[in-house]
Parts: structure tokens; C-alpha cells; sequence
């Protein structure tokens, strides 16, 4: 009977995890080398850098630099529906992180902050 508790349990805690993991939908970040990105500045509510460039299919470090007392992260998706994200930040308020994106193929990529959707920007690979 302990025995098909136990069992019963696993069941539940890996159909948990399950559910949280989808929720969460944060892509992995690259392994290896990173090439020194951008820097990506939020102040005043909105991103001050809107438009960066990168190089294609070179996994790069971005630098978020929020000097908000606001929360903020960068999250960039392959397009302006946010339904694919391919790198999600941490939300940080009042300093610097850096990001490890992993390489984007040549084109203009879409990123905008978690907290505040309205803040948006542009990644353009090439
Ligand atoms: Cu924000």
C-alpha cells in the first residue's frame, strides 16, 4: 500500500512539473562562446535604445542597462505577436545585467519588456 502511495505521488509531482514547465516558457541559454552585444538601456519608463543590431548567427551577450527604480527586462521574440520568445531576460530593477542570447539568423527580431509590454524594440540581424 506505501508502496502505490509513493508511486501515486510521483505521478502527481511529475504531472506538477510538467504544468510549471510549460507555464515558464524560457528558452535555454547558449553554451560556448558569447560575442560582446549591444547594450539596451530602459530610463524613464521606456527603452531609450529601440533599434540595436547584431551579427547573424553569432551568439552574442546583451547588456541591459535599467536605470529605473521600475522592474524591467528585455524578452525578444521573433515577431511583434510575442508567441515565440528566443530570449528572456531577468527582471532586474535599478541596475545592469547581461543576457546570453544564443544566435539569431539573419533578420529583424522583436523584443519588448515583460512587466511592461509597451516598451518595445527592434533586433535586426545581420
Ligand atoms: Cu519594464
Amino acid at each position: 500500500m506505501k508502496r502505490i502511495l509513493l508511486a501515486l505521488g510521483l505521478v502527481a509531482l511529475s504531472a506538477l512539473s510538467a504544468a510549471c514547465s510549460t507555464a515558464a516558457a524560457k528558452p535555454s541559454a547558449p553554451s560556448g562562446p558569447l560575442a560582446d552585444g549591444p547594450t539596451v538601456v530602459a530610463k524613464d519608463m521606456k527603452f531609450q535604445t529601440t533599434s540595436v543590431e547584431v551579427k547573424a548567427d553569432a551568439a552574442f551577450t546583451l547588456h541591459v542597462d535599467n536605470q529605473d527604480s521600475a522592474p524591467h527586462n528585455v524578452a525578444i521574440f521573433t515577431d511583434t505577436s510575442a508567441a515565440t520568445a528566443v530570449s528572456v531576460g531577468d527582471i532586474v530593477t535599478s541596475t545592469k545585467a547581461d543576457q546570453a542570447v544564443p544566435a539569431l539568423k539573419a533578420g529583424t527580431y522583436f523584443f519588448r519588456c515583460d512587466v511592461h509590454h509597451d516598451m518595445t524594440g527592434t533586433i535586426v540581424a545581420k
